[in-house]
């Protein structure tokens, strides 16, 4: 299956792909698709917003494709769940990624807080062919590191320790990444909850091998 993608994070739609492809299903990019303000203050309710926002687009082009939305961010425990939905702007807009997790880090540091707990969040809204929308929400914790380490992955990646094998996000290959992480596990829960309401109608379904 065909699956227009609202995003316009390159490494997050890396991601997208490879789990999703694993699936069967093609990831696309839509070139008139225009992002929207992510104003609604929670993962899901902006993944709402990103995948209503691209079908809508899709419709004005005479295209009834399915499309999915992903938000998703970092809360750090010490921070009271900062930089959470806030992630990708965390520091200001014009702020370069390295800075930005030295920032966390220094704001970690200035809590006095030796506490590191973390976790990574995903919302996942999908729109069938049809309009029917289907949302989860997936999270795996981990702790942030004391410097960053790797060079893999985007964003925050450097800075998440993931614990079970003592390596960051960046540290790890993408194939192990794509194995563990919050994208992966809200994508598993997609495909899940897309299995159980074909099951219900008794049609085949859109969740692939
Ligand atoms: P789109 O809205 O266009 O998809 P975005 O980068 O603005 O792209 P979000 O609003 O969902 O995406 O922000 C998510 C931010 O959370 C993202 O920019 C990263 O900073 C962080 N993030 C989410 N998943 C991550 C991951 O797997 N690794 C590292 N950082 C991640």
């Amino acid at each position: 299956m065909t699956v227009y993608v609202a995003t316009k994070n390159a490494g997050k739609l890396l991601e997208l792909r490879a789990i999703f492809g694993a699936h069967g299903w093609t990831l696309e990019t839509f070139a008139g698709y225009a992002e929207v303000e992510e104003s609604a203050g929670s993962y899901a309710g902006n993944a709402a917003l990103k995948a209503r926002a691209l079908r809508a687009q899709l419709l004005r082009d005479g295209i009834d494709g399915a499309a999915l939305g992903d938000d998703s961010g970092l809360e750090v425990e010490a921070l009271g769940g900062r930089p959470g939905v806030y992630s990708a702007r965390f520091g200001g807009a014009g702020v370069t990624w390295p800075e930005r997790r030295r920032l966390l880090l220094a704001d970690l540091a200035g809590t006095g807080d030796t506490a590191r707990g973390a976790r990574f969040v995903c919302a996942l809204h999908f729109i069938a062919p049809g309009g029917r929308e289907t949302a989860v929400e997936s999270f795996l914790e981990g702790t942030i590191a004391p410097e960053e380490r790797g060079v893999g992955g985007f964003s925050y990646d450097p800075l998440f320790l993931f614990e079970p094998r003592g390596l960051t996000f960046a540290e790890l290959s993408a194939e192990e990444k794509n194995e563990v992480s919050h994208r992966a596990r809200a994508a598993g829960a997609l495909l899940a909850a897309l299995r159980d309401a074909a099951a219900a109608d008794g049609k085949p379904s859109h969740a692939g091998t």
